[in-house]
């Protein structure tokens, strides 16, 4: 495989204003007849370029240029390209290829799921279709003829709007879609299969009348209320929020069971993942509810922010990709509970970002180079881009940002642009000067924030000295300092907020109480006016940027924090650098005796604390995860962490034993259910209850959760006490609950891939041999993306003592799944590999064995491309 480069972009030297598609679908595989009208593209030097267009994995069967057949001779055929090499400067192109979607494992282009044909052609997918200059800076006007049975294949659908349909021969029939709008081809979908469809409507701040329809396999009928709810207020937010109305008079989602990831924005007909859109209050859990939520959000979003103005390279994929991620995120926290929100958003990025981002496969928001793109849909392009963005909106505040999303959609609707592109909007309609900010999309690594302070009594200062630096990354040496901003506040003895005076002169009257100082060079320092006592420093609110802070905090100071910080997110901030702190000196010293009572007494205080947010607190009370603490730790010794943490946890659940029962019963189930922040974090807090009471074999605890999974009317409370059993010692309750469940639930996919999942993360449960088991149930398949996760995936990265088990067994089971799916879905088996690549991160005893199973897939015959990048870049 080779490497592609950014400094190496060149314009396309045609381009397309038209394509006309004609899909004849069979059982035995698929002709594409496409027509191009293509032009020579007036912004290209190279006039005198053969058209080149990209294709994989297909069978041509006929060219023909301005309707004359070509000779063989007049073309060349490669692996993945077709090349004319005369070519006037306008014609049409018709070219006739024939796939077979029924053998398509990689469930790339247009493959067949449970019987219904669909297509993702996102990066570079479009090319197992049909031959095309499969780019997103060549954008077209496209209509789709779709021709299929009748019987097995009733709805036929693609983007834009149907203008014709009507019945052929031989019981079969056809409908033809237009899309007005120019659209790259990766945003191409079609879609053909026994569906029914949820119909709703929405009417536009305009007045316009839009279609929705949610299309599902008939035995999902039911299960689209929410989908549909979600993405109604979608649209409406988008409305209010960013001025954004939708464009065509119809918006589709539609199921499929098999899908390589969540859910993808096809210009008018989003394709989603079936776990990414059914949702019931029998079996979704809260967490699932609001994912949907977030990612219907999320693609509905993409109209703007990635179809009408898309990228101009996949370089740009953060351009669509962290803009999104920040709208939705901003949606989510706007519908649902901000603080949690931002939670959930950080701890994902501090456990997993942090950690990519510390790796062989770290890379910039806007990577330079790749040889895989796929590989390159990353957290760091989605989450960190998201930061990045965010930490635009801190800096010009919310109304200029809005003026700068304003002009940056008006600027470049209908274009495909660069990030470099987005962030001059914002400094046009801003005034500000984002040059420095720059680096953020241009160096790889996650800053350190070094902080000290010092207090002069005598003149009533503080001093606040904040140093940075940017690691080195593969590739990257020697960063320069970035443009931070960093919000902070500063707390009194009793807790209340002081006023920040960062000059002498000004008056406590008009001093603010939080401030967002902005970090551009590799060391400042704040002088802080006016403070009769040295204050506690609040630090990096919100997380107002996505930077490691190193402060030398004492117990005393974060247990202060946690009860008196003003602003949510830093609380439970404090809560879990406590909690970090305190199972850290219990991996180094195991002596139980030693756990600070501190702790135990701030979470007696949550449990019984009614006033704060109960959202808030049933976060304060979820201890740091193994993956978080295995991220913070040098060389990492796996086993040490899972005992210090579980230590920590059964002596908390002992201590709070009483207050634990007490806040079961408080929070135990009244009243219909319902997904607001309120019932959310009841049923949390309850769950979070039962779950340590059966951590120490309680036995109330245990009578709670048995009645609980025989009482359950939604998934979350079956779920919540289905994994305390679990995770519990009580195994035969354990076995015949998980028993149980499957018998109940058995005909529902997403449901079982809960129940695969809570075992596979188990340390009780999902331990080898068990793993290997649940390969072998009858209800596994190598062919669902949805299995391979909810097994090996979680197995891998959720049940890190077992995965880490120092035999190396562990490893060598995931490079013998990778190995296996390889062949049949690359970019799934990259996916899976990710916690081998950290191998330089463990304790030797561990890593050597990491790198071996490593080496072990590296030798496989026949590596794919996306493995090689992945395995090869860990390996240097
Ligand atoms: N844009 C798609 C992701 C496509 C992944 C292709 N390998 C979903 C999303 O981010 O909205
Ligand atoms: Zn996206």
């Amino acid at each position: 495989p080779k490497t592609i480069y950014l400094s190496e972009y060149k314009v396309p030297a045609h381009l397309v204003d038209t394509v006309d598609l004609r899909f004849e679908l069979f059982e035995d595989g698929a002709r594409v007849h496409s027509t191009l009208s293509v032009r020579r593209n007036p912004e290209s030097a190279e006039v005198s370029a053969p058209l080149t267009l990209d294709g994989d994995s297909l069978k041509l069967e006929h060219v023909a240029l301005n309707g004359e057949e070509l000779a063989a001779s007049d073309y060349e055929e490669t692996e993945d390209q077709l090349v004319i090499a005369k070519v006037p400067a306008q014609f049409e192109l018709t070219v006739v290829t024939w796939i077979e979607p029924q053998n398509n494992t990689r469930l790339e282009g247009l493959y067949k799921s449970s019987g219904m044909f669909c297509t993702q052609c996102e990066a570079e997918s479009f090319r197992c279709i049909t031959y095309f200059p499969d780019r997103p800076d060549v954008m077209a006007r496209y209509r789709t003829r779709i021709e299929a049975d009748k019987s097995s294949c009733p709805v036929l659908l693609s983007n834009g709007n149907d203008v014709e349909k009507g019945d052929l021969e031989n019981g079969r029939h056809f409908v033809t879609w237009e899309d007005p709008f120019p659209k790259p081809s990766y945003l191409f979908a079609l879609v053909a299969g026994d569906l029914v469809e949820k119909k709703d409507t929405f009417t536009t701040c305009s007045g316009r009348g839009i279609d929705l329809r949610i299309f599902v396999e008939p035995r999902n009928a039911a299960k689209c209320e929410h989908a549909m709810d979600s993405l109604k207020r979608s649209m409406r937010w988008d409305e209010e929020t960013y001025g954004r109305e939708y464009d065509l008079d119809i918006f589709m989602i539609v199921a499929v069971d098999d899908f390589n990831m969540g859910a993808m924005e096809n210009k008018g007909l989003n394709i989603f993942n079936s776990s990414c859109v059914l949702a019931s209050q029998e079996t979704a859990t809260d967490l699932a509810f609001q994912q949907i939520e977030a990612i219907v959000a999320h693609e509905y979003f993409h109209n703007w922010s990635g179809n009408r103005v898309t990228c101009r390279d996949w370089f740009q994929l953060s351009l669509k990709e962290g803009f999104t991620v920040f709208r939705d995120a901003t949606f989510s926290a706007d519908v649902g509970s901000p603080t949690v929100k931002r939670i959930e958003d950080v701890t994902l990025l501090r456990t997993a970002q942090f950690a990519e981002d510390a790796g062989p496969m770290a890379h910039p928001v806007r990577p330079a180079s790749y040889m895989e793109i796929t590989n390159f849909y990353t957290l760091t392009i989605y989450e960190k881009g998201a930061e990045v963005v965010r930490m635009i909106h801190t800096l010009l505040g919310p109304d200029l940002f809005r003026k700068g999303s304003d002009l940056y959609f008006e600027r470049h609707d209908g274009q495909a642009v660069t990030t470099d592109d987005f962030v001059k909007a914002m400094e046009d309609a801003s005034g500000r000067n984002l040059t420095q900010f720059r680096l953020w999309y241009e160096q790889a690594g996650t800053p350190m924030l070094t902080v000290s302070d010092d207090y002069d009594a005598k003149q009533g200062i503080y001093r606040l000295t904040i140093q940075q630096s940017v690691p080195d990354t593969p590739g990257q040496t020697g960063k320069q300092p970035q443009h931070i901003p960093f919000a902070l506040g500063l707390l009194g003895a009793s807790g209340e907020a002081l006023p920040l005076r960062l000059e002498s002169a000004q008056g406590a009257a008009n001093a603010p109480e939080e401030s967002v100082l902005e970090l551009t060079e590799a060391s400042h320092t704040f002088e802080f006016h006016g403070l009769a006592q040295k204050p506690v420093p609040s630090l990096l609110r919100h997380f107002s940027a996505p930077v490691r802070v190193v402060y030398p905090w004492s117990r005393e100071q974060l247990v202060f924090l946690m009860s008196h910080d003003p602003d949510g997110f830093n609380r439970w901030d404090a809560g879990q650098r406590l909690a970090v702190d305190v199972i850290q000196s219990l991996v180094s010293s195991p002596d139980v005796s030693e756990i600070e009572p501190r702790l135990v007494e701030a979470c007696r205080a949550l449990l019984g604390d009614s006033a704060l947010d109960q959202a808030l607190v049933a976060k304060m009370l979820q201890l740091p995860s193994e993956a978080y603490l295995i991220e913070l730790a040098d060389s990492p010794d796996v086993a040490a962490i899972h005992r210090a943490r579980e230590q920590v946890l059964s002596h908390l659940a002992t201590s709070l034993r009483d207050e634990l029962v007490a806040c079961y019963h408080r929070n135990a189930g009244v009243g219909t259910y319902e997904i607001t922040p309120e019932s959310i974090a009841r049923r949390s807090l309850r769950n979070t209850a039962l779950a340590w009471l059966l951590m120490i074999n309680d036995d109330a605890g245990r009578e709670l959760a048995l009645q609980q999974l025989s009482d359950a009317d939604n998934m979350t409370d079956r779920m919540g006490a289905l994994r305390a059993l679990v995770n519990s010692d009580y195994a035969d309750e354990r076995s015949t609950a998980l028993a149980d469940f499957y018998e109940r639930f058995q005909d529902d996919p997403q449901v079982v891939e809960q129940w695969f999942s809570v075992q596979s993360s188990s340390d009780r449960a999902g331990q080898l041999p068990q793993i290997q088991a649940l390969l072998q149930h009858p209800a596994f398949d190598w062919k669902n993306p949805n299995k391979i996760r909810s097994v090996v995936g979680v197995f891998a990265g959720q049940n890190l003592s077992a995965f880490h088990n120092p035999d190396g067994s562990g490893y060598s089971f995931l490079a013998d799944q990778v190995c296996r799916l390889d062949d049949s879905n690359p970019q799934i088996a990259a996916r899976l590999v990710t916690p081998l690549t950290r191998w330089q991160k463990f304790a030797p005893a561990y890593s050597s064995l990491m790198r071996s199973a490593l080496e072990r897939i590296r030798d496989k015959p026949g590596l794919s491309a996306d493995l090689y990048e992945v395995v090869h870049k860990s390996l240097e």
